[in-house]
């Protein structure tokens, strides 16, 4: 099974370990795409770097200006789409470490659903360091969120998610997302959504499987001021998912 790792970069010049992407590739069947995002800074050459030197296992994507972490994410997956049978996405900063994205690659072997998301639920013997604030502001938001999609979901914003190539997630990606903070939320609604012709997928299709090790890394590009247009944001999203709830009926 081939799977590709898209990894948007949007000024990570100075926080992109060119290690972290090695030992991801170190796994057999792994590639990835790094996703420059029309950075300002050194992104676009540090990427080409690692791309040159890795055996045709990483690609370097350079978008010619900024467009969000969400059309940067939708660009490396379409990118990657026709040479995997799996892809996925995580953050430049390995909040989720490598070897972790890893065991998630396994899980999505094993089980053969149609995605595999990384959750961030702190139990004892776990290595899961979020600073509260956040883990709450989490929590709210997923139970909004898990609520609007009518599936259990306990961490849609976890950035590393899996997904099987195929029809719905060609359907899923067919359009610019609307959204640009929760557009894991308006993906995984696309996919519950279905489209004309297709089925919506059902909540045994969508795996969460609990991480071992994530750590809030320094230097987030989610600032506190965009975090108030999360509520307005999802109200958008539920509304243009209704919206494609009815076409795939249709
Ligand atoms: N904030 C931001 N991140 C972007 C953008 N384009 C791509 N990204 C990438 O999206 C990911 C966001 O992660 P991060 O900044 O750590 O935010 P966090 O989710 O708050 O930890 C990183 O890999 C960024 O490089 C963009 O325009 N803005
Ligand atoms: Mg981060």
């Amino acid at each position: 099974m081939r799977v590709t790792w898209v990894i948007p970069c949007f000024n990570e010049a100075k926080r992109l370990d060119p290690s972290q992407v090695e030992s991801l590739v170190a796994e057999s069947g792994v590639s990835v795409v790094l996703v420059d995002d029309g950075s300002k800074d050194e992104t676009l050459s540090l990427l080409e770097a690692i791309a040159a030197r890795s055996h045709g296992r990483v690609r370097a994507l350079g978008l010619p200006k900024n467009v969000g972490k969400a059309e940067a994410v939708r660009a490396g997956l379409r990118a990657a789409m026709p040479s995997a049978d799996v892809v996925g996405y995580a953050d430049a900063d390995f909040a989720t470490p490598p070897h972790e994205l890893l065991r998630l690659t396994g899980e999505m072997r094993r089980r053969g659903v149609q995605a595999v998301l990384g959750s961030r639920v702190a139990l004892a013997g776990r290595d899961i360091h979020r600073s509260p604030m956040r883990h709450y502001l989490g929590r709210a938001f997923g139970t909004v969120a898990s609520w609007m999609l009518s599936v259990v979901i306990y961490d849609t914003q976890c950035g590393a998610k899996l997904f099987k190539v195929g029809p719905h997630l060609e359907a899923a990606l067919d359009e610019p997302f609307g959204s640009r903070w929760v557009f894991d939320v308006e993906l995984l609604g696309r996919l519950l959504a279905g489209a004309p012709g297709l089925a919506p997928l059902g909540s045994g299709d969508i795996v969460e499987v609990p991480l071992e090790a994530w750590k809030d890394v320094g230097g987030s590009k989610l600032k506190l001021s965009a975090m108030a247009k999360v509520p307005f944001e999802l109200a958008q999203v539920a509304r243009r998912l209704e919206t494609r709830r009815r076409r795939a009926l249709s």
